[in-house]
């Protein structure tokens, strides 16, 4: 069983992305199962196979603890972190191809909080790898795209996984994609596109950012992925295939 992680800032389309990567994945013969890890989600566009909400309600921890939203979805990570036991077996039992998980909206809660670190270590023995998304829709100014670019790194120190870099919503932003792609493989264009923005001490900041992290890899192969026309998807199946089955790809 090979294990999906689709991980990214909120609302940048990793349930979309979920349910278009299971379909994609299914049309292709390929077994595959979600996983929901975002407890205080309500409308999700796939059906969970397994659901931390079978194991975890947000509503009686607000009230019982006294907790507001954010403090409930800490509280409800961690005691989706102790059943870790019985989401195991549930998945097991299943027992797929390929486990796409869903992961929570709020990123502090998946990346930095030592219980999302422990999902991701013991959900599953096999080889994982982690999906990051850039949303096409945040990132169209070159500082934003450095900055998150910067996130996009410190979550793939904080989970340990390789990292297919994706940016979604390609449907949206036009010919402004091929200047993001341009950066993300040209580091001196994208200086120049930050000189063009910024000056000062936000300039000096994000290019010496920008620096560090082209030492690591800088945004890597960044695939562009529409979640509603289903553009990319190819590609990001190739390079899922890649890092988890040695190149062999689904049947097309
Ligand atoms: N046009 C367009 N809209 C998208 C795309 N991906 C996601 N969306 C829309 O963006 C919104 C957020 O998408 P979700 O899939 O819920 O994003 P998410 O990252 O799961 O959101 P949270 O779990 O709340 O953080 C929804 O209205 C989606 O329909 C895309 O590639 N193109
Ligand atoms: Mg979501």
């Amino acid at each position: 069983m090979k294990t999906i992680f689709i991980a990214g800032t909120a609302g940048s389309g990793k349930s979309l992305l979920t349910s278009k990567l299971n379909e994609y994945y299914a049309r292709n013969g390929a077994f595959t199962a979600v996983l929901n890890l975002d407890p205080g989600v309500e409308n999700l566009p796939y059906t969970c196979d397994v659901d931390v909400r079978d194991y975890v309600d947000i509503v009686p921890i607000m009230n019982n603890y006294d907790l507001g939203p954010n403090g409930a979805l800490i509280m409800a990570n961690d005691l989706i972190a102790s059943k870790i036991d019985e989401i195991q077996n549930e998945v097991n039992r299943v027992n797929p191809d390929y486990l796409i998980v869903d992961t929570p909206g709020q990123i502090e809660l998946f990346a930095y909080r030592s219980s999302g670190r422990f999902l991701v270590e013991n959900i599953t023995t096999d080889e994982k790898t982690c999906i990051f998304l850039f949303d096409g829709a945040l990132i169209t100014t070159p500082v934003n795209f450095v900055s998150i670019a910067l996130l996009a790194t410190s979550i793939k120190l904080r989970l340990n996984l390789p990292t297919i870099n994706v940016i979604t919503k390609t449907d949206l932003i036009g010919t402004k994609l091929n200047d993001i792609l341009q950066w993300s493989t040209n580091i001196r264009m994208l200086e120049d596109a930050i000189a063009k923005e910024a000056d000062g001490e936000t300039y000096s900041l994000t290019t010496n950012i920008l620096r560090g992290l082209n030492m690591g890899g800088f945004a890597q192969g960044l695939i562009p992925v529409s979640n509603v026309t289903g553009e990319g998807l190819v590609n990001l199946e190739g390079a899922l295939s890649r890092i988890l089955n040695l190149g062999e790809e689904v049947e097309d």
